[in-house]
Formats: structure tokens, sequence, C-alpha cells
């Protein structure tokens, strides 16, 4: 049975949703995971690349839009495994440039990239020896994007990733997921599948692309425990400083807590954690998505993500000629720039000691289960570092009387912008008994000022 692309989406949504609960635990206890998870802890912010053949019809096949994400236009079409794969006949992106991908990171304040090297189309974009469905050897373009990629990223200091779909594969008889062409996933040789294809390509993922810091594996459908516990060994055999996402398998549990997409907490988290996010609506190109984040609505998921202890792994699309739109590349330059001046209060700094600026759940107001929503509060966020505080004071809120410093029993030294290259000392006056910063009246930043407040002790004593 063909499920309507509404339907496929309604469905694909239901399978996803348990996993949002599920993904709730990271793996800590074994010895190697403090020193692979160090360098995740400082980075911050990461580039998350979605490319494949679905950045041809980039959301559009046979002249009907096809709704829901770009990559997974296969399945909503759904278009059968027969004229899927003639994409990669006219697969030739010759504008793909390594080079200025992985200068864009980091002109953006990126310090990782993870980049789909197969999605759930079964379409590698690596050249693979275990399946000939693979950019180099399927495509007029023959050349190896996702060397060139790691190459690149070596030269320039940025950590590099594969995403790999573990588990889903639509063009596999036996990969999960496609049940349009091969029938009910429950009638497959899933095993098959992952000994034949799965297993063998990350193990080729990991063993010829130098170091891979991070294999970020997804939608786990029929991931068993024993089934995860093998790709897990294969990973740590093979690379045992690669950190693994935490949604290989609902049992197994990665390196850090994956949470839904686009989905950030209410609230800290004690555990490491990371949000993959979109720029616009889709992680595949779609031709019609011009539905670009703004730099300042970045700035503020970021810094938000950060405050709260987390990593933020936001999403490009390339086009089929291997480019990334124009428009959100201006925007991820801007990022850059304010990090420049502001990277202190990201790189390297922890979550908010306070918590009462995230927002609270309402008294009054119920969502259609009966439980209170939440509220979100955006003027500020804080993050610390040995000795510091950061407060990061968003646009609307700019507080052109004075910044109300939270309750804290520590002495503070000094307060300054960060955006300041003297670090000109602010006034702080004693308003009754809340320790106020002045600041200019008007507003140095249209996204967001972060003011440093110096302590007299390390850490600050609520
Ligand atoms: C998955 C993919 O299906 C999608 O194409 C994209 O690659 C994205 C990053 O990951 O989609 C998911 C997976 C998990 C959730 C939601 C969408 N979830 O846990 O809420």
């Amino acid at each position: 049975m063909r499920l309507t692309p509404l339907i496929g989406l309604f469905c694909t949504s239901l399978l996803l949703a348990p996993l949002v609960h599920a993904e709730t635990k990271a793996e800590t206890s074994d010895q190697g995971h403090e020193k692979r998870i160090a360098w995740f802890r400082e980075a911050k912010f990461g580039m998350f690349i979605h490319w494949g053949l679905y950045s041809i019809p980039a959301g559009e096949w046979q002249g009907k839009q096809v709704l829901g994400l770009g990559e997974w236009i296969m399945h909503n079409a759904p278009v059968p495994v027969k004229d899927y794969v003639k994409l990669a006949d006219q697969f030739n992106p010759t504008q793909f440039d390594a080079e200025k991908i992985v200068q864009l990171a980091v002109d953006s304040g990126m310090k990782y990239i993870v980049i789909t090297s197969k999605h759930h189309d079964g379409f590698a974009m690596y050249h693979s020896s275990v399946s000939k469905y693979n950019i180099y050897d399927a495509t007029p373009f023959k050349r190896d994007p996702l060397k060139e990629l790691a190459d690149a990223c070596a030269k320039h200091g940025i950590k590099f990733g594969f995403y790999y779909s573990q588990s889903q594969d639509w063009h596999e008889p036996n990969g999960a997921g496609n049940t349009a062409d091969f029938g009910p996933d429950e009638k497959k040789d899933f095993d098959r599948y992952l000994t034949e294809k799965s297993e063998p390509q990350v193990k080729e993922l990991l063993t010829h692309y130098g170091p891979v810091c991070l294999m970020w594996f997804d939608t786990p459908f029929m991931m068993t425990e024993e089934r995860g516990s093998r790709f897990m060994r294969l990973v740590r055999s093979v690379q045992p400083n690669c950190l693994i996402d935490g949604r290989l398998s609902k049992e197994v549990h990665g390196d850090y807590v994956s949470t839904g997409d686009n989905v950030v907490p209410n609230k800290s988290m004690t555990e490491d954690w990371e949000v993959p996010a979109t720029t616009n609506n889709t992680w595949g190109f779609r031709k019609d998505d011009t539905d670009w984040k703004s730099p300042g609505e970045i700035v503020f998921k970021l810094v938000d993500v950060a405050s709260k202890g987390g990593n933020y792994l936001l999403n490009v699309g390339p086009t089929s000629a291997g480019v990334i739109p124009e428009h959100i590349q201006e925007n991820l330059l801007t990022v850059g720039k304010w990090l420049k001046l502001n990277g202190d209060a990201i790189y390297g700094a922890t979550k908010s000691p306070f918590g009462d600026e995230f927002g609270e759940y309402s008294a009054s107001i119920k969502d259609h289960a009966g439980k209170p929503i939440f509220l979100p509060r955006t003027d500020w966020r804080c993050t610390t570092s040995k000795g510091k505080l950061f407060f990061t004071l968003f646009r609307k809120y700019y507080p052109r009387d004075g910044f109300e410093i939270p309750a804290f029993k520590t002495k503070v030294t000094q307060a300054y912008m960060l955006s300041d290259p003297e670090h000109t000392p602010l006034k702080i006056v004693v308003r009754d008994g809340v320790r106020c910063v002045q600041l200019p009246r008007s507003n140095p930043d249209p996204m967001a000022v972060t003011l440093c407040v110096e302590l007299a002790d390390d850490k600050v004593q609520l």
C-alpha cells in the first residue's frame, strides 16, 4: 500500500515521536567518554550538511510540489527506486568547493562539520567499495566530496564527522523504511542489510577519512540492543576517540543526548547534549523554502543552547550544483562577526548558574493534553567561565536604564562589554539592594550585547 504524502508525513512523525523521550540518556560511564567529549564541550557550534540526490528534485517531483522535508521526497512522493536511481545520472555538482564550505564554517564561528555520508535514500555521498550506488561510481561527477571536505577540515582545524542512516535505507530490499517498493519491514532480512551494507560502510568511513570526530546515527528503526551494540563496538574499535550521537538505538546510549530536531529544552541538562537545527524548514535543499532564520534568531538560539549546557548543530542544504544558498551564507557570516567579538561567552563557557531567565510554566494556560504550557523568557541568557559571568542581552530587551544583575553572594569586581576592545569598566550602581550595570543609552549591537561581569571568586556563590 502506498501512503499519500500527508499520511506518510503523519506516520513519520508518529514513528519518531517516542525518540524524543528515548533519547534522554547518554553513556557517561566508560573512561574513554571524558576524553572523547572534551572537544565537543568547547566547540558549542557546528555545521550540519544535508546533501544528496534529493537536492536535484529540491522538493518537486514531476512538476508537483511534494510536502515535507526535502530529503524525504523519495518516501513522500513516493518515488519508486527504479526512478529515483536515475537522479544519479544527472548529479554533477561541479561548483562544489570543499575549501569554500570549510571557510564558511570557520568564518561563521563553527568548530565542527557533520555531513550526510548516506541519508535514508541509501545513496552514498563518498567513494564506497561496498555499494556502487555512490557519488563516485554512479554519477558523472566522479569525485569524492567527503574526502575533499575531510582534507579541507584538517587543513583549517575544523573537526569532521559523518551522519549515517544506519537503519533506514530506501534503496535496499532489506533496509528499513521503504515499504512501498519492498513490503513491510518485519518481513525483511534486516541483519543482512546491516552486515552487508550498513556496518561495512560505517567501517569505510572510519577507515579512509582520517580522524572522525563524530558518527551521527539517526532514526533507529529496528535497532535492538544487540544491533546497536554491534555499531558501538565497531566505532570504538576503529576510532576510539570518535563520539557517537544519541540516535544509534534506544537501548544503546551514545556519548551525548540528541534532542528532537529543533527542540531546545526549557532548562539546563546535566548530561552533554546537542540540538540538530534547521536554518529554514528543511534539511535537504528545497527550492521553495527561503524562510531563512535571521542572524539575530541564530545568535539567540546559540546563546540559549549554550546557556543550557548544549551544542547547536546548525544545518545547511547545498543545491544540486554543490553550493550553499547565498542568503544563508550571509546570515551565517553575520553570526560569525558577532562571535568574533562575543565568542568568550560561548566557546568553553558553561551553562547558567541561574535558571529563572529561561521562563516558567503558566499558572492558567494549558495545552491540549491538560499540561501547563511553558512561557519562555527571552530577555537575557547567562553563561559562565572561571571568575566570569557573561550576560547576553537580546535586542528587544536592551535595558537602557541599566541591567539588573540577578542576586548572588559573590563580590563583583567589574563589568564591561565584550564587544568593547578596551573593556572600559561600566558603572555599577546599587538600586534597592540590586546591583545594576549602567549601559549606553543607545544599543551598540542590533542583535545582542554581551556583558562580562567579573567576580572576586572563581565560581559564583548563589
Ligand atoms: C531525522 C531524519 O529523518 C531527517 O531527514 C533529518 O536527517 C533529521 C536530522 O533527522 O528526522 C528526525 C529524527 C528524530 C526526530 C525528529 C526528526 N526526533 O527525535 O524528534
